[in-house]
């Protein structure tokens, strides 16, 4: 890393002008975070931008404090939404959103959600006419929900998806990386933990949704796809962590799953959308 820092992780994902994009979460020794951009030509190794993105305050955050993580980006209508976690103190955990052409410069969305509310991720379309996105509007606990907007401002219809409750899964799910599209159905890669006797663990696991109505589950494995095992999953931080916000299609046909090892450090995951869709049919 160019610019000291104790924790790089979380970081949103997404193609831009050719080359892989990824905004990190950059924790510095105060645990302030800044959103850093890095980028690659083959996904695999990143050159990481000292500066900082340029995204002014909120008057909202300008008023009470803010600290803001976890970026999920989304190409739509020609330029990249974002959502994020705001932490306002006092006040609790609730989403921001902003827009980008660049990548240097955002411009906030001017309102942020109630709390409680995180994980949120932006459909690449809207649905049935409405901005789509998937959240979970709960602090400890809770399961993902999708909400529906006119115009990026005003949410509802809000819905929780039916996602089956599974052995590692049970005491949260969160949405990951942005929904995929598929003749099949909305190809999800979200988040599920589970306490054990030592600690929180998450998992990754992969659902399907319907393309109309993605509170509807068509498919959901019992089997999570990735779990701490590697040192850098299970120490740090955060023990027990693995967690995404980002994936994206290689030009070979892959998919990068970029996520985070106990909350310290940016690591990468392979697979395909053909292996997650068997992996929902089986
Ligand atoms: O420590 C693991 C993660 O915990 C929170 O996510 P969630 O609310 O879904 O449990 C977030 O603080 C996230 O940044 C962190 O990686």
């Amino acid at each position: 890393m160019p610019v000291e820092c104790s924790a790089v992780f979380n970081a949103g994902a997404v193609r831009f002008n050719g080359q892989y994009l990824l905004v990190l979460r950059v924790e510095d020794y105060a645990r302030q975070v800044n959103f850093h951009v890095a980028t690659s030509r083959d996904g695999v190794r990143f050159e990481v931008n000292p500066t900082p993105i340029e995204y002014p305050l909120r008057a909202i955050e300008q008023q009470y404090g803010t600290y803001r993580f976890d970026m999920r980006i989304t190409p739509l209508d020609g330029q990249f939404y974002v959502c994020h976690a705001v932490w306002i103190t006092g006040l609790g955990c609730m989403i921001g959103m902003a827009r980008t052409r660049d990548f240097v410069k955002f411009e906030p969305l001017p309102h942020v959600s109630v709390p409680f509310n995180r994980n949120a991720v932006l459909f690449p379309e809207k649905i049935r006419g409405l901005y789509a996105r998937l959240e979970r509007p709960m602090d400890e606990g809770g399961r993902i929900w999708v909400t529906y907007s006119p115009d990026l401002r005003f949410w509802g219809d809000a819905m929780p998806l039916n996602l089956p409750t599974q052995v590692w899964n049970w005491r949260k799910t969160g949405a990951g990386a942005m929904p995929i599209k598929t003749a099949a159905g909305w190809l999800t890669i979200y988040h599920g933990t589970a306490k054990t006797a030592s600690s929180e663990n998450y998992y990754l696991g992969v659902a399907l949704l319907d393309l109309e109505d993605p509170s509807r589950v068509i498919a959901a494995p019992k089997k999570f796809i990735l779990h701490p095992q590697e040192h850098y999953e299970c120490v740090g931080q955060v023990p027990n962590v693995v967690f995404t916000c980002g994936a994206v299609e290689t030009d070979d046909g892959q998919l990068n799953i970029y996520y985070a090892g106990a909350d310290t450090c940016v690591c990468l995951a392979q697979t395909s959308i053909a292996a997650l869709l068997d992996f929902c049919r089986a």
